[in-house]
């Protein structure tokens, strides 16, 4: 394949398969809309289709015959899709667009991939692009080589096929250090709460403030911002108020989290597996809707991973920030969706301004210690 480069030009893509969906789609491109600036992508088209997926292209042909005509004239080099793109559907999109092609996944594992700073996360990182890129091997070596390089066929089939397994030798390698690590906190951890020591991981959406309560409650002075995805990896810390409680920092859900995200993070995993108690942050300042579509879908990873429902408290964070009205309605919404029979389970805070911590502290210490 000859190689080109890209501008940073690009138009976004959801194929919207309920036709009854008049809100969630348009939560979902936005989303898409705001993970595509922040790396550092210009958005200046979007289109939608409603429609069941195609198993070659995902989208309808003729409308993909009209993407390509609109990034053509507006000299975009990026398409970047909401749903998940199977090794067929990107290798025909990329064919039939001549452009740049990524899904959801492709472009989180490239902000992730601009933050980590530690070797453990670049190795995560890595591995998962690796899992991804394998089944896209073995479709290049099966069909596309065999059809456009005929002639070249023997030889060539043999190098394709050397270079996969030299390959599938490196990824093995990589899964083989992670999994060392991943041994190495498990013990790590079981020693420290053999020790006594509880801990206490701030899980939640991305930008929800989860390092802003870390600072507040350790101490510590870990990078905070706007940017989604700032956290990859994090240290335990002690408590201010009591050694014994450890916090650990997580990585940020976002909606419609892919599941191949999460076997990639496994070692980040083991901060949820076993936590003592989880709080999960929420952004309080979002529309209520957003804010509830945010609770029952990271209720349901939880559950997946799996954390207890006994060990959770909900966080409504940035109170400070929130209206009123919208705050009470989130209130009662979440009473609902999180109905864990203890209305203790549900603050809402500012780990901003401080607001509630104090509240926050005491049920942290009754429930741990
Ligand atoms: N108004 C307000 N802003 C907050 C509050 N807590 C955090 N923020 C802001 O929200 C943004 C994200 O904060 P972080 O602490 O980095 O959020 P995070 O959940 O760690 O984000 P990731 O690491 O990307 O997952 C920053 O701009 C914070 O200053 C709060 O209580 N109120
Ligand atoms: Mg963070």
């Amino acid at each position: 394949m000859e190689r080109r480069t890209f501008n940073k030009r690009a138009c976004t893509g959801i194929l919207k398969t309920d036709f009854h969906d008049h809100f969630l789609y348009r939560v979902k491109l936005d989303e898409l809309n705001k993970l595509a600036t922040n790396a550092g992508y210009e958005v200046v088209e979007e289109v939608i289709q409603v429609k069941k997926p195609t198993s070659n292209l995902l989208f309808g042909a003729g409308k993909v015959q009209e993407i390509r005509e609109l990034m053509e004239s507006q000299e975009i080099d990026n398409f970047i899709v909401y749903n998940r793109l199977s090794s067929i559907q990107f290798l025909n999109l990329s064919r039939r667009l001549e452009v740049n092609v990524m899904d959801r996944y492709d472009l989180t594992l490239e902000i992730f991939e601009a933050n980590a700073s530690d070797s453990l996360s670049l190795l995560q990182i890595r591995l998962a692009r690796m899992s991804k890129e394998a089944p896209l091997r073995k479709v290049i070596v099966s069909k596309r080589y065999k059809e456009e390089h005929a002639s070249l066929m023997g030889s060539g089939e043999y190098a394709m096929h050397s270079t996969l397994k030299s390959f599938t030798k490196r990824e093995a390698s990589i899964k083989k250090e992670i999994d060392r690590m991943l041994r190495e906190k498990k013990v790590q951890v079981t020693k420290r709460k053999d020790e006594g020591a509880k801990i206490v991981t701030i899980g939640g959406y991305y930008n929800s403030g989860k390092t802003t309560l870390f600072n507040r409650l350790t101490g510590a002075d870990k990078p905070v911002s706007g940017k989604p995805f700032t956290t990859l990896s994090a240290k335990y810390k002690k408590w201010l108020e009591n050694e014994k409680v450890l916090f650990v920092d997580t990585i940020g859900f976002v909606i419609d989290l892919d599941p191949r995200l999460l076997t990639a993070f496994e070692i980040n995993l083991i901060d949820f597996q076993y936590a003592d108690l989880l709080v999960f942050l929420l952004p309080a300042n979002e529309p209520p809707d957003i804010v509830v579509l945010k609770l029952s879908e990271g209720l349901k990873v939880l559950e997946t991973i799996p954390v207890q429902k006994q060990k959770t408290t909900v966080l409504l964070n940035k109170i400070d920030e929130a209206d009123r009205e919208n705050l009470d309605q989130i209130l009662d919404m979440t009473r609902t969706i999180f109905n864990s029979g203890n209305e203790n389970r549900i603050i809402p805070i500012s780990a901003k301004t401080g607001e509630n911590i104090e509240k926050l502290s005491k049920h942290i210490s009754e429930s741990l210690l």
